[in-house]
């Protein structure tokens, strides 16, 4: 259940109203990880505590001070910080709007290694890309690639353990409820352009595997840290995109700037930042973040290549107020509940919304611009929420007729999750 937390360090303070912290002061959450990942505690930090441990830094916001150097340019207050190095930033449930596109600002980070140096996005044009795999391999500047093709597409991007934070079992990685994921619009070329600009591919290529710029610990088999993604060459080449550009600025540095493969319907670690070599190739990458992390297997099971990778995603949804975070209380009456679906790998159909924990279910409307099968859409429910205690959840459909489940699938990294149970947001009408 959604409310009832699995261990008791772990309370979460951004979903329950009765959360021990006075909403006012509950600027800005931080959770710690002890040593072994074993411990969670969730903390509230005040404002005033905050500027007493700011550094001087010069901001107006003491919060936003708080945040790593890559990401202190977000809205510090829509955020969990799970973790500074490497860098986990959540949104909270009530940061994500109505409208549809995730502004930057508000928008989850997941860093797996430290991030690169600030100077690659200062001049985005000459940051270059290999590609291999192809008849005429070559290197690529951006300025290149920006002359060679041009489309957009808008997509949900997210982390394959968004949700882990609700499974029962010890899982390793961050605790992400809702929050690591966003919509968000990308432009740049499609990849297959540039493949037949360089003579098509080799014979014999299965995958498309990227690789991220980013400088490597000194003395470590790279392959144990490398973020290097492999997917198949067909979705590689019907949807792939070589992206400079998201929510119509060039990508921020702590997003992948100034390059970044995207790969529309899949989870987030196929999206390869600051990607410098694209490859097509005949077998996945030998990087441990594709042979053995990234797959789904039973709890108590090690990772191995023939398990289940994470690429397509899988059809979900969540309600995002009201009632959600620190809001103001929620009053009895008429009251539009609110939240976003998508299909996964392809377009939502429908979503229904109960206000009595799934034991009635109402049709909801999509509202707002359909921005295409990868993109998620808001919903909508005008309601009569009575005083009381509701547990508010929705249930996605697919395209092609996948049901959000009510029971998340268990598997030992806690990927993958979209039970409808576990998502459902409980409220205090007054
Ligand atoms: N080069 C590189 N690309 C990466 C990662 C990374 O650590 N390095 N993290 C991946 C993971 S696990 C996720 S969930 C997304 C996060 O994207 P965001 O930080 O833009 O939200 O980027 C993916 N691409
Ligand atoms: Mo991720």
């Amino acid at each position: 259940m959604s409310d009832q937390r699995k261990h008791p360090a772990r309370g979460d303070a951004f979903d329950s109203p009765s959360a021990p912290v006075a909403p006012s002061r509950r600027r800005f959450l931080t959770h710690t990880l002890g040593i072994g990942g074993g411990l969670v505690a969730y903390g509230a930090t005040g404002g005033a505590a905050l500027a007493a441990t700011a550094g001087g830094a010069a901001k107006s916001d003491p919060a936003q001070a708080e945040l790593p150097e890559a990401v202190r340019w977000k809205e510090a207050d829509a955020f969990v910080l799970h973790g500074r190095s490497p860098i986990t930033l959540e949104s909270k449930r009530s940061a994500f709007g109505s409208s549809g596109i995730t502004p930057a600002n508000r928008l989850y980070v997941r860093n797996n290694l430290p991030v690169p140096d600030a100077r690659i996005v200062a001049d985005p044009n000459a940051w270059e890309l290999t590609v291999e795999g192809v008849e005429q391999p070559r290197t690529l500047s951006v300025a290149e690639l920006k002359t060679m093709g041009l489309t957009s597409v808008a997509m949900v991007l997210q982390c394959s353990g968004n949700g882990r934070g609700f499974f029962a079992h010890e899982t390793s990685g961050s605790q992400w409820r809702t929050g690591a994921a966003g919509n968000v619009i990308w432009s740049g070329v499609p990849l297959k352009t540039v493949v037949e600009a360089l003579g098509g591919p080799v014979d014999g290529v299965k995958f498309v595997t990227s690789t991220g710029g980013e400088a490597l610990p000194e003395g470590l088999d790279p392959d144990l840290v490398q973020v290097e993604r492999s997917i198949p060459v067909d979705k590689g080449l019907d949807d792939v995109l070589l992206a400079w550009e998201m929510n119509g600025a060039p990508i921020p540095l702590a997003h992948g700037g100034p390059l970044r493969v995207i790969v529309p319907g899949y989870y987030g670690c196929n999206n390869v930042k600051y990607v410098k070599r694209v490859a097509l190739t005949s077998a996945e990458s030998t990087a441990k973040i594709q042979q053995t992390s990234y797959r789904i297997r039973p709890i108590g099971v090690s990772g191995a290549p023939d398990q289940p990778s994470m690429w397509d995603m899988n059809v979900k949804s969540w309600i995002t107020g009201p009632g959600a975070d620190e809001s103001l209380p929620v009053k009895s009456g008429r009251q539009v509940i609110h939240g976003v679906a998508f299909g996964g790998n392809e377009a939502v159909e429908s979503v229904d919304v109960s206000i009595d924990g799934g034991k009635t279910w109402e049709t909801a409307e999509l509202i707002g611009p359909d921005m295409g099968p990868y993109a998620w859409r808001t919903f909508a429910l005008e309601t009569n929420l009575p005083a009381g205690t509701h547990r508010l959840a929705s249930r996605a459909t697919s395209a092609s007729g996948e049901r959000q489940p009510e029971a998340r699938q268990e598997n030992e990294r806690g990927y993958g999750n979209n039970s409808w149970r576990d998502h459902a947001l409980m409220v205090e009408v007054g």
